[in-house]
């Protein structure tokens, strides 16, 4: 296998290296962290008297955590530690739960986002011949510029189109020969149930890879696109506290993703206690970027579920790997007393061949008793159109969703195509109970 690298010294660095070089920045960034309102008086009351308490990268653990709620307290401008005029970038998070959150940048946080995400790329095997189709949504969102301007540090032809008109999409992978595209893995799926409808078939097109990222998804889901496409899925992890996208990302042995530790230092805690846990277990990501100088964020807690790895990877890269998020902390639905992730369900309906390229979860109430509704679309080419066929499959879902998260569910089948699609992050879950 081909392996590249941007900056083979810093990707292959031994642990003590990268452990001098966290411990450097660590010290750097709780020193820049302490010109704004907000840390120097979140320090004071935890009893950290100056920046120079910090001895070893054990000593990380005397500083409190961060969380949304503080961003979101003290908006717009609580948490900025460098002049603006410093800063040449603002961007906010999606509020895919609740108020969005302020994030900004100087130009050498610009500089460092940018080289992250070229380094991330250039893992996925991208290089300057590359055709680098970005269909992230661009504006506040971190996800189109992003990666924009770290593909055109590769050297690669960007295509700056943004989310939406599939058929433009389409058009622009042909006349173009896109060899990469940047995408969330539920967009994708959407798109694959258009080829047809634009005669369009995967070897008409040129596509090399996807980079695919923003949104929980499973490895069910990776597997099924990888399948359809014939091409590799890799996925990218980021979000905008962290700057966004370039956190970690996956190499070309896709077995988790390498979290770039010599700018970010990442700990798994437990969520409920905020205990710190060992490699290995599953907790809450809590991540430090060691590098951003307009708005130093320290233990952020990401409320995204996970586990860091610390085997070798075979493509020589020394930075730990982060598994696949499970879901947010946030995320989880409470189903009769039972607790349900909805990656759980994914697992299962995106494991079933029958089933074809969307879902969804619908939740209501009947008198105290919750009700799960999981609604499919039927792959149409594994499909005969026999009613009896529908019935088993039915059955077949019912089943093995019941096995895996014990509750029993209303499992509904639909055509392809006929249920609420996303162009950007999706949304699958509708919770009704409360409006019931
Ligand atoms: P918001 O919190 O408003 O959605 P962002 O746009 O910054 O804000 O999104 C970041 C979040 O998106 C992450 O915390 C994580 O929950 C999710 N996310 C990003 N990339 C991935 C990925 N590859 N797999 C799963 N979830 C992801
Ligand atoms: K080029």
């Amino acid at each position: 296998m081909q392996i590249n690298f941007w900056n083979k010294q810093i990707e292959t660095a031994s642990r003590d290296e990268i452990n001098d070089i966290q411990l450097r920045r660590l010290k750097n960034i709780v020193k820049q962290a302490y010109k704004s309102e907000f840390y120097k008086k979140k320090f004071h009351k935890a009893g950290i008297e100056s920046p120079e308490d910090i001895k070893t990268l054990e000593d990380i653990q005397k500083f409190p955590f961060t969380t949304k709620n503080d961003l979101r307290q003290n908006y717009p401008a609580g948490l900025l530690a460098s002049d603006f005029d410093d800063v040449v970038r603002i961007h906010s998070s999606s509020g895919t739960t609740g108020v969005p959150t302020v994030i900004y940048l100087s130009g050498e946080d610009m500089d460092c986002w940018t080289d992250l995400v070229a380094r991330s790329l250039v893992a996925t095997g991208c290089t300057k011949s590359d055709v680098f189709q970005n269909m992230m949504t661009y504006g506040l969102f971190t996800g189109g510029l992003g990666l924009h301007y770290g593909a055109e540090r590769v050297g690669m032809a960007v295509l700056p189109i943004g989310g939406g008109n599939t058929i433009r999409q389409v058009r622009y992978m042909q006349d173009f020969n896109t060899t990469t595209l940047h995408i969330t893995p539920s967009y994708l799926l959407h798109i694959y149930g258009k080829l047809d409808d634009f005669n369009t078939k995967i070897e008409d097109l040129s596509l090399k890879r996807a980079i695919t990222g923003a949104e929980p998804h499973t490895e069910q889901t990776r597997k099924k696109l990888e399948e359809l496409y014939n091409m590799p899925c890799y996925n990218s992890y980021g979000l905008s506290e962290m700057n966004g996208p370039g956190v970690a990302f996956e190499c070309v042995y896709r077995n988790g993703m390498h979290i770039w530790e010599d700018g970010f230092i990442a700990e798994i805690i437990n969520p409920e206690t905020g205990e710190v846990l060992p490699d290995g277990e599953k907790g809450e990501l809590v991540l430090t970027n060691l590098t951003r100088t307009a708005m130093p964020l320290l233990r952020y807690r990401t409320r995204d579920l996970c586990h860091i790895y610390d085997s070798d990877c075979p493509c020589g890269r020394t930075h730990r790997r982060l598994s696949r998020i499970m879901g947010r902390t946030d995320d989880m639905m409470i189903i009769n007393g039972v607790n349900v992730f909805p990656s759980q369900i994914e697992e299962v309906v995106m494991n079933i061949p029958e089933v074809g390229t969307n879902y969804q979860i619908v939740l209501t109430k009947k008198g105290a008793i919750d009700k799960l509704i999981v609604k499919v679309e039927i792959y149409s080419k594994m499909f005969s159109g026999d009613a009896s066929q529908l019935d088993s499959l039915n059955r077949k879902i019912c089943e093995e969703l019941k096995a895996s998260i014990f509750v029993n569910p209303v499992v509904q089948i639909h055509e392809p195509g006929t249920l609420p699609t996303f162009e950007g992050k999706a949304k699958r879950v509708i919770d009704m109970r409360e409006e019931i």
